[in-house]
């Protein structure tokens, strides 16, 4: 991974771990109280796009009991993508120094947080990382891990991307990360937003680090994974990937003025 001569990074102290909800209510308290249990001094913020099923509420009495938990209420549901991006404003509005990234249904163990954050000394991005030696994927359809996987090989291909999970949503990022890649432009509303990111920071010349995870899948309530979603993520992915092999194309005929003439 490209990583060139810097400053030592400076210590991640403020850390906000955000959780995006929706429709969660059963899976909410446990996620809360075990992140809570393994990062005391993280603050936890969910962020629920008025979930019918009450999630806000409930989120709202975890809020309540715990001036470490607090939730950020949209009114309607944008997207995880969206969510995370107005989480992450919030975040950067409040110095802290990094974020984290973590599914509510407990397929992203607390647990992996501390190696996590200890790999983050050294990065401006960790990723949980299934598909690294060590990583696994636990109660998935055959389906849904080949969806999974073959993205993932088609995003390496197309974007000539170095990272092995690149559609992963358990992460830590610095906040400089995000201040550095800016957020202004970000058009992914969907789970595409991963790997947009992942794009952004890679191009940036940052360092990410693939930290293996073991992804369990939801025991409770229903994946929020749905057609917009795969059909948005091809659709931008296909773009980038155009582009990218585009601009390549331009640098070489920049580099090689004769081949204008052919
Ligand atoms: N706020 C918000 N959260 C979402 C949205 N879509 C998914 N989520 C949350 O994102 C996390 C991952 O979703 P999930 O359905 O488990 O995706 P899967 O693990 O890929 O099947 C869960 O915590 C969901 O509640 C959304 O549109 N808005
Ligand atoms: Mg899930």
């Amino acid at each position: 991974m490209p990583d060139r001569p810097r400053e030592p990074r400076p210590p991640i102290e403020r850390i906000a771990v955000l959780i995006p909800t929706y429709n969660e209510r059963e899976n909410l308290p446990g996620i809360v109280e075990r992140v809570r249990a393994t990062v005391p001094d993280a603050d936890v913020l969910v962020l629920d796009d008025n979930s019918p099923d009450g999630t806000g509420r409930v989120a709202d009495e975890l809020a309540a009991a715990d001036p470490r938990v607090l939730v950020l209420h949209r009114e309607v549901k944008e997207g995880l993508g969206a969510a995370y991006l107005a989480g992450f404003r919030w975040a950067l509005e409040r110095d802290y120094d990094a974020v984290v990234e973590m599914d509510a249904d407990g397929s992203h163990r607390p647990e992996h947080l501390p190696v996590m954050l200890e790999a983050a000394a050294q990065a401006d991005l960790v990723i949980g990382s299934r598909y690294v030696p060590g990583g696994q994927v636990v109660n998935w359809p055959v389906e849904r891990k080949a969806i999974s996987v073959a993205g993932n090989v088609y995003i390496r291909a197309i974007l000539g991307m170095p990272v092995n999970d690149a559609t992963a949503g358990y992460r830590v990022y610095r906040c400089q990360t995000l201040r550095t890649i800016g957020l202004d432009d970000v058009e992914s509303a969907g789970y595409c937003f991963q790997t947009d990111l992942t794009v952004r920071t890679v191009r940036a010349g940052l360092t990410v680090v693939e930290v293996p995870i073991t992804f369990v899948e939801r025991e409770i309530g229903d994946s929020k994974m749905d057609g917009d979603v795969v059909r948005e993520s091809i659709t931008r992915i296909t773009t980038w990937g155009v582009q990218h092999r585009l601009a390549q194309a331009r640098r070489l005929l920049e580099r090689e003025p004769r081949w204008h003439r052919l």
